[in-house]
């Protein structure tokens, strides 16, 4: 038997959440160039517009839907569009996430709860959408980003810890409920890796220097370097494919190697 055929994804039907750019467009890449057909959304036309072209140049011929995560109602309408568009969703990608760096102690409850709708409940709204019809098709992939946040504390990111590491456990309840209709639901957990998100945390100095938090990741990370999106791509077709059948509840750390680390010796 061919089992590199195990990791084809031709035929099916992924949707991608926030894969306007960052790691969900690279998510998004990889998983068309193993065959995947890609749906994927965002909030604003502006992104939209801009995201329908950054895939038109990479010969990807996805589908766009302008969808809040968080809105049910507008979650089940693209639910819905995907299935007609282009047939069942056979991998769902919770991607969409923000975060504020604020104390704790100068946090609102609002910017609490906003970081935890996104990052937390939409997973919850996303699965709770496609799970019936993966049930129905006999199969299904839902990967979930996850964090270091999952795992480890730091200061000024207390609704992003609290967000990611609930959506670890989600996704460990996910496998529960949902492994006799064969479905996996897995977290992909990235390192620090270059995006438009943690761009404030790697600025250059007035003084040209590099960024305190830069040098600090660097310091932490055995790999001794930033992550780059392209770096979730294999680790992501594994688990939408049926290379991963009998993975399930598993969070794989994507980190260089931070969370096996204890440090540099002083
Ligand atoms: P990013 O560059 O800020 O991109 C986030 C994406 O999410 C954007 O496409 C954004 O699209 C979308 N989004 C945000 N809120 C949304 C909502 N309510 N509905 C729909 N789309 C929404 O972030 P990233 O660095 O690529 O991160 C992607 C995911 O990986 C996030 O879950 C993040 O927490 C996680 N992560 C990132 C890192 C890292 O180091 N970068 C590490 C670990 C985990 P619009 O603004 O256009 O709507
Ligand atoms: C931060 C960062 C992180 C990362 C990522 C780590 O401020 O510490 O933004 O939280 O983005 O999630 O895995």
């Amino acid at each position: 038997m061919d089992y590199l055929k195990k990791f084809s994804l031709e035929g099916k039907t992924a949707l991608v959440t926030g894969a306007a750019y960052g790691i969900g467009f690279a998510i998004a890449e990889a998983l068309a160039g193993a065959g995947a057909k890609i749906a994927f959304n965002c909030r604003g036309q502006e992104h939209m517009d801009k995201a329908l072209a950054a895939y038109k140049e990479k010969g990807i011929d996805a589908k766009g839907y302008i969808c809040d995560v968080t809105d049910e109602t507008q979650v089940q309408k693209m639910v819905a569009d995907i299935e007609a568009d282009l047939g069942v969703i056979d991998i769902l990608v919770n991607n969409a996430g923000i975060i504020k760096r604020i104390p704790m102690t100068e946090m609102s409850v609002e910017e609490f709860r906003q970081v935890v709708d996104i990052d937390l409940n939409a997973p919850f709204i996303m699965a709770k959408a496609v799970i019936p019809g993966m049930i129905k098709k006999g199969h299904g992939k839902i990967i979930n980003i996850c964090s270091m946040m999952s795992e480890l504390g730091r200061e000024t990111v207390s609704a992003y810890a609290a967000a990611k590491g609930g959506l670890k456990m989600l996704t460990k309840n996910i496998a529960s409920e949902y492994g006799e209709y064969n479905i996996q639901c897995n977290g992909i957990g990235p390192g620090y890796i270059a995006t438009p998100q943690t761009a404030p945390l790697r600025e250059t100095q007035a003084d040209g220097s590099r960024h305190p938090f830069d040098k600090f990741i660097i310091s932490k990370t055995p790999a001794a370097r930033w992550g780059d999106p392209e770096d979730l791509m294999g680790p992501a077709i594994f688990l939408a494919s049926d290379a991963s059948d009998f993975v399930n509840g598993h969070i794989l750390y994507v980190d260089g190697g931070i969370l096996a680390y204890i440090g540099k010796q002083p």
